[in-house]
């Protein structure tokens, strides 16, 4: 398909920097692994399917981002829309609004909800990355902010009481004040064993809990009111993330707080979830929430309503957004893509801050991904 017929390039504006046309662009598809398998209530993880874009203007600047499919049976669909979609922006001034708007308007009668949601949010991060290291700024500046120290906590799976207790008490060691697990183990009992064990072993280390979904809206009132006393930071998905009113009813009648988000698509989603009252708290996923595009939609959208944001996943990316977004609570820190960067995000005494090298500060390891190619 030629450029002329793909996304019309706008005339070049003399102020705009040289070299900033998209020249080409790369897909490839990972299957990065995990120290340990990371166990849910609702599914279990044996590597982190990832698909990793680069973007190359014509100025040799290359924005980089990626997604997690989260099961490798989505890793060649979302690789095959992404090596569908990038070879239309070939030509294209590299303007990332402009482009997402021009994208997006192809799918109307489609709708994006879904893989080609986060496709086009892989996309969104890449150009953003590319936008930034044109102008020669971190993300972080680039949107007026400062790389302030973030709070951020260890984020660990459902990993049994011993086990739990193992990890978190580590992570405390390390210097984090924030720890999550994840429960929704066979019975409360367990949950409430599990939570009281691990409180134990933290002290005053805020401790946060994760159903990932897998409770009905009574069971989820029964086992969260159970909670209550238990001193919990905040009590994570207790049901279908699309039950915005089941999450209202339990945010209601529980005295924790709820937090939702990472299931969001976008901020249409998180305006709907905040008008519901659905949660306490909002954590949306970069990539499902829109890329930097929607996470920006997002924060506006819970700066207004005064909702305290974490971010899920996408630690490098997220570091950036949260210096930049007013009601920034906690950063996950889980490193997903750990495995196939150069340069990890460092935490120091449980904080993390945005890098200061130009764009999001994401850089391949190149035999990493030649290692794990999927
Ligand atoms: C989570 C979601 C998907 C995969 C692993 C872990 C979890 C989180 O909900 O909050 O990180
Ligand atoms: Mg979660």
């Amino acid at each position: 398909m030629s450029p002329a017929s793909s996304l019309q390039p706008s005339p070049e504006p003399e102020s705009l920097a040289h070299g900033s046309r998209i020249r080409r662009s790369r897909v490839r598809a990972v299957k990065a692994p995990l120290s340990s398998p990371l166990r849910t209530a609702t599914g279990t993880m044996t590597s982190a399917p990832l698909v990793l874009v680069d973007i190359e203007t014509d100025g040799g600047d290359v924005g980089h981002g990626y997604a997690f499919a989260y099961t490798p049976l989505a890793l060649p669909g979302l690789t095959e829309l992404l090596r569908n979609l990038l070879p239309l922006l070939e030509g294209a001034e590299l303007e990332p609004v402009q482009i997402m708007e021009s994208l997006r308007s192809r799918f109307v009668l489609l709708g994006t909800r879904g893989l080609l949601d986060m496709a086009l949010a892989a996309i969104d991060v890449a150009l953003w990355d590319a936008h930034a290291k044109i102008l020669d700024r971190p993300l972080y500046r680039l949107l007026g902010a400062t790389a302030k120290p973030l709070r951020a906590y260890a984020s660990f799976g459902m990993d049994g009481q011993d086990e739990s207790v193992r990890l978190a008490a580590s992570a405390a060691e390390q210097g984090f004040t924030a720890v999550k697990i994840k429960i929704g183990y066979p019975t409360l009992a367990e949950d409430v064993a599990v939570v009281r064990a691990v409180k134990h072993a933290l002290g005053a280390v805020d401790l946060l809990v994760d159903y990932n979904q897998s409770l009905t809206v009574p069971e989820a009132l029964r086992r969260c009111r159970a909670l209550d006393d238990e001193g919990l930071g905040w009590i994570e998905e207790p049901t279908r993330y699309d039950d915005m009113r089941g999450h209202a009813r339990i945010t209601a009648k529980t005295a924790t707080a709820i937090q939702t988000g990472e299931n969001l698509w976008g901020p249409r989603d998180v305006r709907e979830s905040i008008e519901l009252h659905a949660s306490d708290l909002m954590m949306p996923d970069l990539v499902k929430v829109g890329g930097v595009t929607g996470w920006l939609g997002a924060s506006a959208l819970c700066h207004a309503h005064g909702v305290p944001v974490s971010n899920h996943f996408f630690q490098e990316a997220s570091a950036h957004l949260m210096c930049a977004t007013p009601t920034a609570h906690l950063v996950e820190y889980f490193g997903l893509a750990d495995p196939i960067l150069a340069r990890t995000l460092p935490v120091h005494d449980g904080h993390v801050r945005p890098g200061d090298e130009p764009g999001l500060g994401i850089s391949w390891d190149e035999a990493a991904i030649a290692d794990f190619a999927a």
